[in-house]
């Protein structure tokens, strides 16, 4: 049975790779950091099938001494300061976790076994003010946030650890995939989660940013079959995953809304807390290269997406549980 390693395993990406990984008969290793609190809700529901470790991406010796341990065939890097508006805050701990965190591990691999296969989460941020409708991977980067800025390092350093050391190093340009697991920060689940909690009558307004962006919102579960796609081809290489579809947030906001009945003018307040120094004004990625490669496609629509988030935050809620 092949072996793969996952950090960012209480992640959501990290939790539906584990579980798809597991249906395919890997043995899965997943790298936890040490917190005061357990946060493993969301793979509580396979964690006795998972093999979980403690190390951290700041701490190359413990990312040097799990993968002597384990010896995985297949390494995901999903470990981030994944949240860009809080890479504002906290610019050098995002550089360190997101950018030379990927250094880290990379070198690891390089030193206890080149021929482990590796896995990079990029992301479309590094597109961030696009030069290029739709964006593919030959679009040049201008990242817009630290957090981008950083996804552009690992980048780099994931094609260079290819070219230099002839590893198979692959890039996967994700566009924004949500689910029901998605924190609860970002903006698509921050939507879904008072919508339902407005219809309960749980309370009457949400506060948001910009609405004028516009994203390319895909599901998470199609997200991580892309991933391990990547990792069974021959030769590794990079490739953006999204919809080719764009939306507004005012668009999901409308979607979510209308779902339950409701009209979100009600209840949205714009508050300036949730602007951000530099916008992403417009992302959407064109998915061609990885359909004829990979043979990827995306399973969810936009309109499936948000009501499979709405009716999982409504159900959620009615039964008293704990978001996840
Ligand atoms: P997420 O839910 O925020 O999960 C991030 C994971 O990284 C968590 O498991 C977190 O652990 C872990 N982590 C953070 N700092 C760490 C550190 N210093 N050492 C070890 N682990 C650390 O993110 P996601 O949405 O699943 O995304 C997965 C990856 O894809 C991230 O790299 C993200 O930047 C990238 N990405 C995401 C999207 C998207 O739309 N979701 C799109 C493109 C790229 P804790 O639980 O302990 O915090
Ligand atoms: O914001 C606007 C906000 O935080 C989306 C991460 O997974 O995807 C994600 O990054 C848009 C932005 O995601 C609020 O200004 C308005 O234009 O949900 P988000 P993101 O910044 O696109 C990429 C691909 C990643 O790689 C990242 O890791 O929504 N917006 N009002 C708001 N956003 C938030 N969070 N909260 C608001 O109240």
């Amino acid at each position: 049975m092949p072996t793969a390693f996952i950090t960012g395993i209480t992640g959501q990406d990290g939790s539906y790779l584990a579980e798809f990984l597991l249906e395919r008969g890997y043995d899965v290793v997943g790298m936890v950091r040490r917190t005061s609190t357990l946060n493993f809700h969301r793979i509580s529901h396979i964690q006795d099938r998972l093999k979980l470790v403690s190390g951290d991406m700041l701490d190359q010796i413990s990312l040097i001494h799990l993968l002597e341990e384990h010896r995985p065939d297949e390494v995901y890097n999903l470990a981030a300061q994944s949240f860009v508006q809080t890479s504002w805050g906290q610019p050098v701990f995002t550089g360190e976790a997101t950018a030379l965190g990927v250094t880290r591990l990379l070198d690891a691999i390089r030193l206890v076994d080149p021929q482990i296969r590796f896995y990079q989460a990029s992301s479309s941020e590094m597109f961030g003010k696009v030069r290029e409708v739709p964006q593919r991977e030959t679009t040049p980067f201008h990242p817009r946030s630290p957090y981008g800025v950083a996804k552009v390092y690992g980048h780099w350093i994931t094609v260079n650890y290819r070219e230099s050391y002839d590893m198979h190093c692959t890039s996967g340009i994700l566009f924004n995939h949500e689910s029901p697991r998605r924190g609860l920060e970002f903006v698509t689940r921050k939507i879904t989660h008072h919508a339902a909690m407005i219809k309960l009558g749980m309370t009457d307004e949400l506060r948001l940013g910009n609405l004028d962006s516009r994203r390319d919102w895909g599901f998470a579960g199609d997200y991580v079959r892309a991933m391990w796609l990547m990792l069974q081809q021959d030769i590794p290489d990079d490739f953006v995953i999204a919809t080719s579809e764009t939306h507004s947030v005012e668009e999901f906001l409308g979607e979510a809304f209308s779902y339950m009945d409701l009209d979100w003018k009600e209840y949205v307040v714009q508050d300036p807390q949730f602007m951000r120094p530099a916008e992403v004004d417009l992302l959407v990625g064109d998915p061609t290269k990885a359909g004829k490669k990979l043979g990827w496609e995306p399973t969810v629509t936009f309109r499936q997406l948000v009501r499979l988030m709405v009716d999982s935050d409504l159900r959620m809620l009615r039964n008293g549980e704990t978001p996840m």
